[in-house]
């Protein structure tokens, strides 16, 4: 058995009411194949040329292991200098991830190789983020804190996404106080005798090939796989929907501080409840 998730669609080209109608009002996701074509990106990011113009910049690195309590929100597990990353990434399959890293504020001549596209929707533009992985190397599964609209662009080989609407909660395995699913499900090869709840859970999949980009709507989980080594940038919209902007005032300013409050008083037994937790609420339901 695997998992019920069905293609995304995919498009040429879109126009910004096409998408605004098709897309953006429905909350469906969507592959726009042939939207870049025209960015100087298409042409010139690989990750050569992030090798000339990042190579000496040292960049944050993370790996999948487990949450630990004694790790801060988001905090790296290594560092390392762009131009070795590249390297590693090229030579072999590597766990190491780079996660949100603001473009704008690291190699601001990356600038100039994009522009902010009008899908009719208002672009945050201070936050242009890359994000780098190895071969095989994958996300967990996690929504966003700010449950934002997410326009993520791929750069050089493949990658693998697979997305839930915020309706799947229920069915898999959300660790409270969090923004990910248990962290031992294998979403490529779910164990369903160990997750039962997920044969639940209806889902969209996708692979992204360079110089497409996939819209994700709203507080879309997703799990990101990369096939073969690359890199993404996403930008992003604000939630419009007021249940969904409700949610992201309440994670940024009210659970993510409580969850490191939590941490520092129980340590690992916090991180060992909220995972027991996950299954418990998750079989309750
Ligand atoms: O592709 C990745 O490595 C993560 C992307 C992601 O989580 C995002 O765009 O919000
Ligand atoms: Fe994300």
């Amino acid at each position: 058995m695997q998992l019920n998730l069905q293609q995304i669609p995919r498009v040429k080209t879109i126009t910004k009411e096409n998408f605004i109608k098709n897309y953006f009002k429905p909350q469906k996701p969507v592959v726009i194949e042939c939207f870049v074509e025209d960015w100087p990106a298409y042409t010139k990011w690989n990750l050569d040329y992030i090798k000339e113009v990042a190579g000496d910049i040292m960049v944050p690195l993370y790996d999948d292991r487990p949450v630990d309590y004694k790790d801060g929100f988001n905090e790296a597990h290594a560092k390392m200098k762009m131009s070795d990353y590249v390297d590693l990434l090229k030579r072999e399959p590597t766990k190491y991830r780079i996660f949100l890293w603001n473009i704008l504020k690291e190699v601001p001549q990356l600038q100039k190789d994009f522009s902010f596209p009008n899908f009719g929707l208002q672009l945050m533009k201070g936050l242009p983020m890359l994000f780098f992985g190895g071969r095989d190397s994958h996300t967990f599964m996690h929504y966003d804190i700010d449950l934002a609209n997410i326009f993520h662009f791929h750069f050089e080989g493949k990658k693998q996404c697979i997305l839930f609407d915020q309706k799947q909660n229920k069915y898999l395995y959300k660790i409270p106080y969090s923004l990910i699913t248990r962290e031992d499900i294998d979403f490529d090869n779910p164990n369903f005798d160990k997750w039962p709840a997920l044969k639940n859970a209806k889902g969209w999949i996708c692979n992204l090939n360079h110089g497409e980009v996939l819209y994700m709507p709203e507080g879309y989980w997703h799990h990101m796989k990369y096939i073969t080594p690359g890199f993404s940038m996403s930008l992003r919209a604000i939630a419009r929907n007021p249940k969904n902007l409700g949610k992201a005032i309440y994670n940024v300013f009210v659970m993510r501080s409580f969850d490191n409050v939590m941490r520092r008083i129980k340590g690992q037994n916090w991180i060992d409840w909220k995972n027991e937790q996950a299954i418990l609420r998750t079989n309750k339901a």
